[in-house]
């Protein structure tokens, strides 16, 4: 039976939050605060939540059950008591009962923390098909690191970003269950001893340090609560709790030491995004949660077995990206040194199970360790590394069209003078299938990175195009536009995204267009509301709302909107009287807090920001808020609201983009350029309903490597030069003129990411763009058109195919 074909009683959840709140939290109705009602309604809809997990669990147990193995450094998973409310449809009983009690239950739900535990669209990615899993009842398990700390709280001071330390666990959360009896040992350096028992070569890897991983597990409902799947996420204890020795010599420091650096390694995520953060700590991380989560799955494995013969059957491991690459030498160490498996069965059974995602073809973001760490490291993983190496190359060496440069791009060892292990050589010879994350980025990945690999095995490479969760990116944040849709076509589109097509014709409907554009409004005015409240500015909720909302990276380019903004404000400012649109332009997200330049961008932005909106003459014709702490909490509430989604990269440079597919379902038309998941955006929505400017990939390519003159560039577009002179005078760093000068010798010399080579084709769509907006009533059209047409990009539709395609995996559902 699933949860919600069980009566929902408003009275027994009230009694049930009542006793959880003086008999788990300790409180009694009249001292209670927000958080512990939080507290007690979560642990009240946890005990509705684990009997179905246990039933998962013993339905999973059987063979009919592929078991997946989803490992990710991150997972991004926001908030999770509105989502399971609404998986488990106990929004609204829930929500009577609370107001019954006298709580607010939009307070309840806002003091939940926001888990940070990722970066950006890979980690959140990762939460998305979580969902989707137990959704269509895929048998999966989530395996990462439980970050004591995660991603770094935003502020500004004076425009500039500052980091302040994120605390999610500081009051405890009720979502998650230890489970001290799942630790597994992790070793670190060390070194390795051969010996040889009856003609069989013994690895013996002794010694270095040795942390435990303790298993915490957080239960993912799917959609109605028919599977509960589980996330599973590991942090770092030492066997010792305490060095009695140093203790009793009065060494308390010495005492604890060996505690404390087991420890770190789970104590705050890197806070990088396409980017690689190349430390050792963040090595020992990867190899951490890497090599519990494999141990945990041998361990399931063997109990349910009892060999591991049919683990290719009955097993797929997905990695999510090359952080956890790794899994290949430790699956082969385990089977091999633990479970006395033979290299060429164990090789075979590695590369039947394991499968990986690439994210990013940037050369920065490509993972590469020196070998001379991974020696002292991980030294017997090395040596598998060694001879896995050798075995490829001399198989591919015997093939008559194998010439020697083609082996050297292949090899997973980079020569040269710092000899680097690449990961992602090293999963892709390890995996049964690799993939892009969008159609465009699977064909450049056949192209450029792997292009040799590719050409030897021609079948690894498959693209799959992302998607994102129908139930969190629609129906939990969009109420409004949720039920408008349920009263137009019914509810089959929660899990049948594909059902929004039937909106298609209510594009030319009066009354449905009305509604549609009510609500948007209506979320338009929320977001004002926010934007007063955190920025200290008013906002016409009639302008139209612009949003460029991800993380601050060059390629994404924030620099070319803001200085659109910048052209657009001086232009406004020669004819102050012409008819312009009014709009808003909406920022948020963080830079890394090593990335000085992405940070001068965010500075930047804030000091246009403030120039602007403090400008008597445009009187609110433009208006600039920079959001601070962008995180998925804002998100949900920014994407309802947004009406022009800027998905603006450097074409060839983001891989799928996700917030790119979140703004148009929520009927906003994207402005951008053909890049990532944009192209088949477009293909979807048709090119009457976006916006496409600047370079195509090829074009870029061409582009880099002649023909690109970013002064002349300059010289030939007025205002883009105007605009940049404005910044060169210091019109917007009053103070310090030259502050911004980075950026400025930046765009006139290299320009890597070609915004002055897109700037003037950028400009006049946005030009474009105001057209349009101007006749309401075909914009709206335009709108839910958009919305009707993102069907394809569900994260169930990516499930389903990672299920056929990679996994092999049966749908319960
Ligand atoms: O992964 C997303 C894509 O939609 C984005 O286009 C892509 O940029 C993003 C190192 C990354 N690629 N690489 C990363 C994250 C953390 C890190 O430490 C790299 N993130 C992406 C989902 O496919």
């Amino acid at each position: 039976m699933s949860i919600a074909s069980k009566p929902i009683d408003p009275a027994a959840l009230k009694s049930a939050i009542l006793d959880k709140l003086v008999y788990s939290v300790g409180k009694d109705l009249d001292r209670a605060t927000r958080h512990d009602w939080f507290f007690a309604t979560t642990l009240a809809v946890r005990d509705r939540i684990v009997d179905h997990w246990m039933q998962t669990h013993r339905e999973q147990a059987g063979d009919g059950h592929k078991h997946v193995y989803y490992l990710s450094l991150e997972f991004l998973i926001g908030r999770l008591l509105a989502d399971a409310l609404n998986n488990m449809q106990l929004m609204e009983p829930v929500g009577i009962a609370l107001s019954e009690l006298g709580v607010d239950p939009d307070e309840v739900l806002k003091v939940e923390p926001d888990a940070a535990l990722g970066n950006g669209g890979l980690g959140r990615l990762a939460a998305c098909f979580m969902d989707s899993m137990a959704t269509l009842g895929v048998a999966g398990m989530g395996y990462g690191i439980r970050y004591e700390h995660g991603l770094f709280k935003q502020g500004f001071d004076s425009g500039w970003q500052v980091e302040r330390p994120e605390d999610w666990l500081a009051f405890g959360n009720p979502w998650e269950f230890e489970r001290p009896e799942a630790v597994y040992p992790i070793r670190f350096f060390g070194t390795v001893k051969e010996s040889e028992i009856e003609g069989r070569k013994i690895y013996l890897w002794e010694g270095g340090e040795r942390v435990l991983a303790v298993a915490w597990d957080t239960p993912i409902v799917g959609w109605q609560g028919q599977t509960i799947n589980t996330l599973r996420l590991w942090s770092g204890q030492s066997g010792n709790l305490i060095d009695l020795d140093a203790f009793n010599r009065g060494d308390y420091v010495k005492a604890v030491e060996e505690q404390v650096n087991a420890q770190s390694i789970s104590r705050v995520l890197y806070p990088n995004d396409s980017t690689e953060a190349g430390q050792l700590l963040r090595l020992k991380q990867e190899y951490f949660f890497t090599s519990a989560s494999l141990q945990d799955i041998l361990r399931r494995h063997l109990a349910r077995f009892e060999t591991f013969d049919n683990l290719g059957q009955q097993v797929a491991i997905q990695l999510n990206d090359t952080h956890p690459a790794i899994a290949v030498p430790e699956l082969m160490r385990l089977l091999i040194d633990d479970y006395e498996i033979a290299w060429d069965k164990a090789f075979a059974i590695t590369s039947s199970v394991i499968n990986y995602t690439n994210h990013t073809l940037m050369p920065e973001a490509l993972e590469r360790w020196p070998v001379s760490l991974m020696e002292r490291l991980l030294p017997r993983h090395m040596q598998i590394i060694y001879e896995l190496n050798a075995q490829v190359l001399n198989e591919l060496r015997s093939k008559p069209e194998t010439r020697d440069p083609d082996l050297a791009e292949v090899s997973i060892i980079g020569e040269g003078r710092d000899r680097m292990v690449r990961m992602g050589n090293l999963a892709f010879l390890g995996s049964r299938r690799v993939n892009g994350v969008s159609a465009l980025h699977g064909d450049l990945m056949k192209e450029t990175v792997f292009k040799q690999l590719h050409a030897f095995y021609p079948q690894k490479i498959t693209a799959i195009t992302n998607g994102v969760t129908p139930r969190r990116w629609l129906l939990s944040c969009n109420p409004g536009l949720a039920a408008l849709i349920t009263s137009a076509i019914g509810d089959r589109w929660i899990t049948d995204l594909e059902a929004l097509d039937e909106l298609t014709p209510l594009a030319k409907d009066a009354s449905f267009k009305e509604h549609f554009a009510r609500i948007k409004r209506s979320n338009k005015e929320v977001l004002a509301a926010l934007i007063a409240k955190r920025n200290g500015i008013g906002v016409d909720p009639d302008a139209l709302f612009d949003v460029q909302i991800k993380r601050i990276h060059e390629y994404k380019r924030q620099l070319l909107n803001i200085l659109e903004a910048i052209a657009l404000y001086l232009a406004i400012k020669q004819r102050p009287d012409a008819d312009w649109q009014p709009r808003v332009k909406i920022f948020g997200g963080k830079a890394a807090p090593s990335y000085v330049r992405a940070k001068l961008v965010i500075k930047l932005i804030n000091d246009v920001a403030r120039v602007v909106n403090g400008d008597p003459d445009i009187d609110g014709k433009l208006r600039i808020a920079f959001l601070p702490n962008y995180n998925v909490s804002l998100a949900e509430r920014i994407i309802p609201a947004g009406e022009l989604s800027e998905q603006i990269s450097t074409a060839g440079l983001e891989a799928s983009g996700t917030g790119n597919m979140k703004f148009a379902l929520n009927g906003a038309l994207t402005i951008g350029t053909l890049d990532g998941a944009n192209v088949e955006i477009k293909d979807h929505v048709g090119d009457d309903n976006i916006f496409i400017f600047g370079l195509t990939a090829e074009q870029v390519l061409e582009r880099r490597s002649h023909g690109h003159n970013p002064q002349s560039t300059i010289e030939t577009t007025p205002i883009l030069r105007e605009a940049l002179d404005a910044i060169g005078q210091g019109r917007f760093s009053v103070d310090n003129p030259s502050l911004f000068r980075p950026l400025l010798e930046d765009l006139r010399t290299t320009d890597w990411f070609l915004v002055t080579d897109d700037f003037k084709s950028y400009f006049d769509t946005q030009r474009r763009v105001d057209k349009v907006y101007a006749d309401q009533s075909i914009w709206t059209e335009k709108a839910i058109i958009n919305t009707a047409k993102m069907g394809f990009f569900s994260s169930d539709r990516s499930i389903r195919e990672y299920a056929d395609v990679i996994w092999q995996a049966p749908l319960a559902h």
